[in-house]
């Protein structure tokens, strides 16, 4: 028999495709950027899986459940009881979302102007949060992951001997933390296998360096271990996940993509010390410890979401989606990040637009190229969202320039997936005429969310 989604649909929000003339006029108003495109004008929405996706009746439920009291709240202890549960960590705090996390816990594990942080690939707010603590961020993902045409299991992994060889050579007390991202969003949504977490956790114990987990998408991570892992295939994603959270002394998450809410973030800890560290920033950030700038209903969703996102059938459902849409791109011909990651297909835009250089942004002139074609949305992940080295404000180099299509959870149907390949498919047939992009207003920090662009060929206007 053939597989469905474990769940039906018990109400609907429309959405229309406007003509391909007012999809012009639209993102020309936007500043040819996507994040200034209202979502009325957009059909297909694949900007983001981050707080995109669908709540569960239970979730719903749990909204008139939660406990709005401003210390002490019952939803609290629930979302604690199920983070212990699934974690080991008994030192929680919710925060109102992953970067709020972030905000309270790099200035402690960069305690020192100039220390590094190392990881397999940091995302960018994680990036932006070791440089606002004064530290330096480092990326050691395997080579492997920046080869979009080869094959491997686990392209989120940490380079092993390149992470002992800079502990080595800049000395453990100048490391701040190691910090493993599962699935590691920046390369593609790719796994990290537990027995590359396992050895990395030993270096870390081995020199006295902090391990920490960004869980964004940890359950994603887990069902990837069930089926590419050997001795895995029959271990409960939960059950996994308990193994992987025993390697570490602590997680920060956004809560809006793995625990299956709209807004939400958290902080877990295995040992008490680091969890005082972090409640002496979460208070005067965030909240009180109880609600971290959530209400009380949001932390009673989160604790609901987080069991759900480890049921074995969703995630089914949820990673077949993505490789659905992945297949059919690549059956086409399209380039894309091999295997389809978790959470979305990275399409290789240099590959797809090799006439347009790293600085004129393949990858956003491809995204808003998609959007005119077929007001489908996707995200630049590339040059233009690495962004400026903040010390000498040249462009970063990129590992890699993709077009992301990140697919909310439990939200669209496999249709929508096939109008998404039908509108790649179009710009594809015309992409030797695609022209790169170039910066009209360009603000210093995470630029690529207002920046303001025209196309390379258009001369700026003096
Ligand atoms: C995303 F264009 N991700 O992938 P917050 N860690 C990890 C993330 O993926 C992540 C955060 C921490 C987003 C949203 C996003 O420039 C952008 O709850 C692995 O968003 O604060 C977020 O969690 C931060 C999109 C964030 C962006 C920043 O779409």
């Amino acid at each position: 028999m053939r597989f469905a989604e474990p769940y039906k649909i018990k109400m609907v929000e429309p959405i229309r495709l406007i003509p391909r003339a007012e999809r012009e006029a639209r993102i020309r108003e936007a500043g040819y950027n996507v994040f200034g495109l209202r979502s009325r004008d957009v059909f297909v929405d694949l900007l983001t899986d981050s707080g995109t996706g669908a709540m569960s009746e239970e979730q719903w439920a749990g909204l008139m459940r939660g406990d709005e009291a401003y210390a002490g709240s019952d939803s609290f202890y629930r979302l604690k009881e199920t983070v212990e549960s699934i974690t080991g960590y008994s030192w929680v705090i919710p925060t109102h979302q992953g970067r709020g996390a972030e905000q309270c816990i790099m200035p402690q594990i960069v305690t020192r102007p100039g220390m590094y942080v190392l990881g397999n690939m940091h995302f960018d707010t994680t990036r932006a949060h070791i440089q606002l603590a004064g530290g330096r961020p480092v990326d050691l993902v395997i080579a492997e992951a920046s080869d979009t045409e080869t094959y491997h299991p686990f392209k989120g992994n940490i380079d092993l001997q390149r992470l002992r060889a800079f502990i080595v050579e800049h000395g453990p007390e100048n490391i701040g933390a190691i910090i493993m991202t599962v699935t590691c969003n920046s390369a593609g949504g790719q796994p990290v296998s537990m027995a590359n977490i396992r050895a990395a956790s030993a270096i870390a114990r081995e020199f006295g360096i902090t391990f920490l987990f960004d869980t964004a998408r940890y359950a994603e991570n887990c069902y990837f271990i069930r089926q590419r892992e050997a001795g895995y295939e029959n271990a409960e994603p939960i059950a996994i996940a308990r193994e992987m959270f025993s390697y570490g002394d602590g997680l920060m998450m956004s809560a809006k993509k793995d625990a299956l809410v709209n807004i939400g973030g958290l902080l877990a800890f295995k040992h008490e010390e680091l969890y005082r560290a972090a409640a002496g920033l979460v208070v005067p950030f965030e909240g009180f410890l109880t609600y971290g700038g959530l209400a009380g209903r949001d932390v009673e969703a989160m604790a609901v979401g987080l069991l759900e996102a480890l049921e074995v059938d969703y995630l089914a459902a949820r990673i077949g989606q993505v490789a659905y849409l992945g297949e059919q791109l690549h059956e086409a011909g399209i380039p894309i990040q091999l295997p389809v990651g978790g959470h979305a297909v990275f399409v290789d835009a240099a590959k797809f637009l090799p006439q347009i250089p790293a600085d004129q942004f393949p990858g956003h002139a491809l995204a808003v190229e998609l959007y005119i074609e077929g007001g489908v949305r996707g995200v630049e992940v590339g040059s233009l969202m690495m962004g400026r080295d903040p010390e000498t404000g040249l462009q970063l180099p990129s590992e890699f320039e993709f077009l992301r299509l990140a697919v909310p959870r439990r939200t669209y149907t496999n249709n929508h997936m096939d109008v998404v390949v039908d509108a790649l498919k179009a710009v594809w047939e015309r992409r030797h005429a695609v022209r790169g992009i170039r910066f009209v207003q360009e603000p210093k920090v995470l630029r690529h969310f207002t920046a303001r662009f025209d196309w390379a060929d258009v001369p700026a206007v003096r």
